[in-house]
């Protein structure tokens, strides 16, 4: 039986990174016999739902899987309809994070759904394709019945198997299949130019920040063994020329005796490969950033989230200030490029604790910021906390607004505000935060200082102010930002660069 995965448009952007959670789903699929392929339309933001219905059905599927994401589960629906319009009996599965949070409610309020698969898909959609018949009819109820992680049809009845616990054997599943991804068509590079694709190396976290959507993976840490990590790197380099990896794990670095004993493989087999991970600011000492620096670490990400010790307590962060100042320090000192992530909009948030948010941002020793507007997503202790008010509104419009990705780029105004401040004044401070960190922040004047000639310093300055931002358009802005680039190739521009 064939297997069509989609991921749907993203409306304002090309998604620059690979969906690996269709990745690993049609791995698993294509391992337990079902042809399968990957229609990503995170890469063509424009495409109307008819365009992606004829594109997906010459593929020929005799199911379609469609990831969700909160903010896009209203696209994900138009399409799931549009589909049943087309072919009433191709049977609609719908998986991811948004649906996980809501398995039964998907279903109830939206009939062209036939499945969700809640949780870890891997298992669940092989075993939902081996129990549907090559006409696309479901078998007999039982079978369905005992597939773990299931919503599905009974008559007029919508029935919940329990749940899939999180996959203790990730060594046992398939790398994601990026071969029936168009791995050369995604733009993400890494700082400095260099082509790089996204890996997973470890599900889950122990931690509970009250913003984080845990339901996926939960608060258990499972790991893929170093071996099979590294041999994924290798495959991926010989069969695409890529060298550099961004770690996308809930949290790369929970077990230093792990990451040590990756950093030690990775030095002995003098692959030369670069890396990029996630990490909290708690986890590591200095002689750990060295250590992975010397096996090719270029980036750590770390989620700052505030700078008022308070919101850091009420965020359930589990880490101080003072981590936070050693942890980009030590980073930096090692050679390793530090990015942060800010929140801006926090519960509670006014303009004192926000500034002090800003002025850390702009001291510590950050190659790259990124400030966002706070929002809760369903799932997280945010959400629980507010979700009340929201009783009654249809999901699929509530969650339109949810992207806060990119602050004030994509977005007019916070989809909730949950700060002591104006929407229009967290707006307001996400632009001077971002402005801050460009003109007054340490990474701004490392940049200027390593330019030799004046006349590059004046047109520095130049490029660093709010009107010539605003005048930069078009052809301008490419040119100051290649210019900015030979000079200092440790600039980073956008999402595009990690
Ligand atoms: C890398 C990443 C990104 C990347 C790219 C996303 C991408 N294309 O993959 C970037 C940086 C761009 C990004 C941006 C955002 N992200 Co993000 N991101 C991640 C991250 C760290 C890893 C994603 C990943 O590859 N996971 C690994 C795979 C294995 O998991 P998976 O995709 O969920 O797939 C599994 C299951 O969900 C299921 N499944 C998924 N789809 C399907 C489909 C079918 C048919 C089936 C059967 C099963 C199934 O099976 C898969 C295998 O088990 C996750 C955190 C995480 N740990 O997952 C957050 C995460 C997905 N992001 C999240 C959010 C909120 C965002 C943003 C909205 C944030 C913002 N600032 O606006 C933006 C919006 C992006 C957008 N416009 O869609 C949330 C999603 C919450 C939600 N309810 O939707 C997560 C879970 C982070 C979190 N813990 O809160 N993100
Ligand atoms: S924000 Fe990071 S540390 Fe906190 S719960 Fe999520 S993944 Fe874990």
């Amino acid at each position: 039986m064939n297997l069509a995965l989609v991921a749907p448009p993203w409306e304002v952007m090309i998604n620059s990174y690979p969906p690996l959670g269709l990745g690993y789903v049609a791995g698993a699929a294509i391992a337990g016999g079902h042809p399968t392929t990957i229609h990503d339309y995170g890469l063509h933001p424009h495409a109307s739902v008819t365009r992606i219905v004829d594109e997906v059905l010459e593929a020929d599927p005799d199911v379609i899987g469609i990831t969700t994401w909160t903010h896009l589960y209203h696209v994900c629906c138009e399409l799931a309809q549009a589909f049943k319009r087309r072919r009433p009996a191709l049977p609609i599965v719908l998986g991811g994070p948004h649906v996980t949070v809501f398995p039964t409610e998907t279903l109830e309020e939206e009939p062209a759904a036939d499945y969700v698969a809640f949780g870890e898909g891997e298992l669940t959609m092989t075993e939902l394709m081996d129990a549907l018949d090559p006409s696309g009819e479901a078998e007999s109820g039982p079978d369905l019945a005992s597939i773990e992680g299931l919503v599905w049809r009974h008559g007029a009845d919508i029935v919940k198997n329990p749940l899939r616990g999180i996959n203790t054997d990730i060594a046992k599943l398939p790398f994601p299949a990026r071969d029936v991804m168009e791995i050369e068509r995604y733009p993400l590079r890494a700082w400095n130019g260099e082509r790089m694709t996204t890996m997973m190396t470890s599900r889950g976290c122990p931690y509970a920040c009250t913003y984080c959507f845990k339901g996926l993976f939960g608060r258990r840490y499972i790991t893929t063994p170093n071996d099979l990590i590294i041999a994924e790197m290798e495959e991926i380099h010989d069969q695409y020329g890529i060298d550099h990896f961004y770690f996308v794990d809930d949290l790369f670095v929970v077990n230093i005796k792990r990451l040590m004993e990756f950093v030690e493989c990775m030095k002995e087999r003098k692959l030369g490969f670069k890396w990029q991970c996630l990490a909290r600011v708690d986890r590591l000492e200095k002689e750990h950033y060295v250590a992975m620096a010397e096996a090719g670490c270029s980036k750590i990400h770390y989620g700052i989230e505030t700078g008022d010790p308070e919101m850091m307590v009420r965020v359930d962060k589990e880490a101080t200030l003072t981590q936070v100042a050693n942890a980009v320090r030590w980073c930096s000192d090692a050679g390793i490029m530090a990015k942060g992530y800010f929140m801006l909009g926090l519960p509670g948030e006014t303009e004192e604790t926000a500034k002090r948010t800003i002025d850390m941002a702009c001291e510590l020793q950050l190659t790259e910021a990124m400030f966002s507007l706070t929002t809760p997503f369903p799932g997280t202790a945010m959400w629980n906390d507010i979700k009340d008010r929201f009783e009654g509104i249809p999901r699929k419009e509530l969650f339109k607004r949810a992207s806060y990705y990119y602050g004030t780029k994509t977005v007019s105004e916070p989809m909730f505000n949950l700060s002591q401040l104006s929407m229009s004044r967290l707006i307001e401070l996400v632009n001077e935060a971002e402005y801050g960190f460009r003109t007054r922040g340490w990474h701004a004047k490392q940049l200027e200082g390593k330019l030799e000639s004046p006349l590059d310093r004046l047109f520095f300055r130049l490029t660093q102010k709010k009107w010539v931002k605003r005048l930069g358009v078009g052809p301008f802005k490419d040119l100051g930002k290649k210019w900015l680039r030979r000079r200092l190739p440790e600039t980073v521009d956008s999402s595009t660069y990690m």
